[in-house]
């Protein structure tokens, strides 16, 4: 009896022993993703709106630069303020202002994140006429973007991803001709921040494996559906993005069916760039519009949700620290 105990117990033994060593393997292939902070995305948001509008040629546009450079330089990135003179279609010159912050900077493998930081000049969407002059606050159009691209930021400072990743912070996207302005084609009035790096990029025959545009990413309950000029160009990232979504269950803002077209700051890195770059955008596939605040004055933090920053930053997070 005590022989058989003896047998059974180094029986357990040596199982247990291959347990380990299999869950051991397993810990050294899995890759640490390090978790991502909403509220403290959400309060990078705030800090954005808090400057006002941040319109080109104006004081807060400066102030909220510095803001920028500033928070990514404090989180380790090398970091080039690229300023330039651009023309809008009304024949203004603009000030703009893109801010690149570069993680391993040499790295052959790169991923780029990018989101627009200026705000409307004009909320030329807002029901009431009377406001049609005075500039939109951007919480969503504009900060939400750029809030969950300082957290990512934040996180990639305390330990970096295998990969080199930039994120550029385009400047003078919002100006773009109100929609009754001519019969011609406005398109290319919007993203003149993106159009000018597109072609003059930070360094000289910049490339990167992929791109990821955020746009409009903290509404309340927002979903986004696979936008087509990122079908067209990149859809094996739009697969990969929906999908690492869905495995993290949040599938319900992430919705895998095809959505609207958009000319946004995408295009440009696509068609210009050659990097195939995707947007996640909340455009409704059935209007073909955005949120009924967008453009408005209303585009305040009320419509600004945590859980919406989190399950984006999250998101983006798992795919960036799975890339090799
Ligand atoms: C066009 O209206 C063609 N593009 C709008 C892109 C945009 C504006 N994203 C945020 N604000
Ligand atoms: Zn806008």
């Amino acid at each position: 009896m005590k022989k058989i105990l003896f047998i059974l117990l180094i029986v357990i033994q040596v199982s247990a022993c291959n347990q380990a060593t299999k869950s051991a393997q397993k810990t050294e292939n899995a890759v640490e993703v390090p978790g991502f902070s909403a509220d403290s995305a959400y309060h990078f948001v705030q800090d954005q709106v808090d400057f006002g509008p941040r319109l080109p040629n104006t004081d807060a546009q400066l102030a909220c630069a510095n803001y920028l450079s500033s928070k990514l330089k404090g989180y380790g990135a090398q970091v080039i303020e690229q300023k330039a003179d651009v023309k809008a279609f009304n024949g203004k010159t603009l000030r703009s202002i893109n801010i690149i912050g570069s993680y391993n900077p040499k790295a052959e493998t790169r991923v780029l994140l990018f989101s627009h930081w200026d705000s409307r000049p004009w909320a030329d969407n807002d029901p009431n006429p009377k406001n049609h002059d005075k500039p939109v606050l951007g919480a969503n159009d504009g900060a939400s973007g750029v809030g969950v691209l300082l957290e990512i930021a934040r996180q990639i400072g305390k330990a970096l991803p295998a990969i080199g990743v930039d994120i550029i912070f385009f400047d003078v996207e919002d100006y773009g001709a109100p929609a009754n302005y001519s019969t011609q084609n406005t398109e290319d009035t919007w993203c003149l921040g993106t159009q000018y790096w597109a072609k003059n990029p930070h360094v000289a025959g910049y490339t990167a494996k992929y791109g990821i545009l955020l746009d409009m990413v903290g509404g309340v309950g927002a979903t986004f559906f696979r936008e087509q000029v990122s079908e067209q160009y990149a859809a094996n990232v739009v697969d990969k993005v929906w999908s690492q979504a869905a495995s993290l269950g949040f599938g319900q803002y992430f919705v895998n069916q095809q959505g609207g077209m958009i000319t946004d700051d995408h295009v440009y890195v696509n068609q210009i760039r050659g990097i195939p770059s995707i947007d996640i955008i909340q455009l409704d596939p059935q209007t073909g519009g955005f949120a009924d605040y967008w453009h408005t004055v209303d585009d305040t933090m009320k419509n600004v949700d945590k859980n919406t920053l989190g399950a984006v930053g999250t998101t983006l997070m798992h795919v960036i620290y799975n890339e090799k």
